[in-house]
């Protein structure tokens, strides 16, 4: 069995390791997505102790997990402010130590989620050590911030319970929207699959990654685990993919070479702003 936390003796800088549970959170949230987004600006001045590249950790103790916090993008900045406005006092309160990553993808080709996700886990990893990955899409906010964006001792499936769903699992092996991965979780299922080209399936198909690999998705109650989605049109470039029935069934062939092992693509900038960092990155294009 894997130990994700280092033990509670005192660190070398004289701090003691964080509570197990922070005595900072509240429980439930309100969530409200208004017509008109908080600026930068005020997310920042909201927010005084986030330093560049998006990145906080506890002043008093020193934080029990690494996060790295993975958002495949493109072209959703009304989103992303609401993100950062809701995410980071949240994440605060939960005495993580962690850093918000943009994985924005460049250029007009097809978008490609998945592949996204194996580019942050790759280059984040050039800026720190992380031990734990979370996943997420940019227009879902948790509704109550005892859901810890923490990694667990099996793959965690963070948006559990979804204000779009009626609050309800679609199905039992549901891993889309929010999740959250050890090093060790993430390197086991080879990642995500890079060949899932527009929308849907890739999710299914790290799902059935997990399985196969003997492991389970743990999940918060479906109290804890309220989430609330944008409601939005769908995107260009992000059409239905209709190969994705058909892909989520040989999962247990592909897992083996199509993910973190075949991955390739190319930086074209990193920047850190106040609030996150942003990488963009050419995936290429379908074939
Ligand atoms: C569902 C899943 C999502 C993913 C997707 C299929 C849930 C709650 N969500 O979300 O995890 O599996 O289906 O691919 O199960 N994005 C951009 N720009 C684009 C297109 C996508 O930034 O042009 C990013 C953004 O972070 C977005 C995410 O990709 O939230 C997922 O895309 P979506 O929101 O269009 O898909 P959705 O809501 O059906
Ligand atoms: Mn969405």
């Amino acid at each position: 069995k894997e130990s994700l936390e280092t033990n509670d003796a005192e660190q070398a800088d004289g701090l003691k390791m964080c509570p197990k549970i922070s005595s900072k959170l509240g429980g439930p949230i309100k969530v409200f997505f208004r017509y008109k987004p908080p600026s930068y600006e005020l997310v920042q001045k909201e927010n005084p102790e986030i330093q560049e590249g998006g990145r906080w950790r506890p002043k008093d103790c020193t934080a029990r997990q690494k996060v790295a916090i993975i958002i495949p993008y493109r072209r959703r900045e009304t989103h992303l402010k609401y993100w950062l406005h809701y995410l980071h006092p949240i994440l605060q309160r939960q005495q993580l130590d962690y850093t918000v990553y943009i994985i924005n993808q460049g250029g007009d080709t097809t978008f490609n989620r998945g592949k996204l996700m194996n580019v942050g886990f790759t280059e984040v990893q050039k800026d720190n050590d992380y031990n734990c990955f979370v996943f997420s899409d940019v227009d879902i906010v948790p509704m109550n911030d005892r859901n810890i964006y923490k990694c667990y001792n099996q793959p965690r499936h963070l948006a559990a319970s979804l204000d779009v769903f009626g609050y309800k699992l679609r199905y039992p092996e549901m891993f889309g929207g929010v999740t959250a991965m050890s090093k060790e979780q993430f390197e086991r299922i080879n990642g995500f699959p890079n060949t899932y080209w527009g929308w849907g399936g890739e999710d299914d198909d790290v799902s059935n990654r997990i399985f196969l690999k003997g492991m389970i998705i743990s999940r918060p109650d479906n109290f804890t685990g309220r989430c609330r989605m944008i409601r939005h049109y769908s995107d260009e470039h992000n059409e239905p993919n209709p190969e994705r029935f058909l892909k989520v069934n040989q999962t247990a062939d592909t897992m083996n070479y199509d993910g973190l092992n075949s991955l390739k693509y190319e930086v074209v900038n990193i920047k850190k702003t106040p609030l996150y960092t942003n990488i963009t990155v050419d995936v290429g294009n379908s074939p």
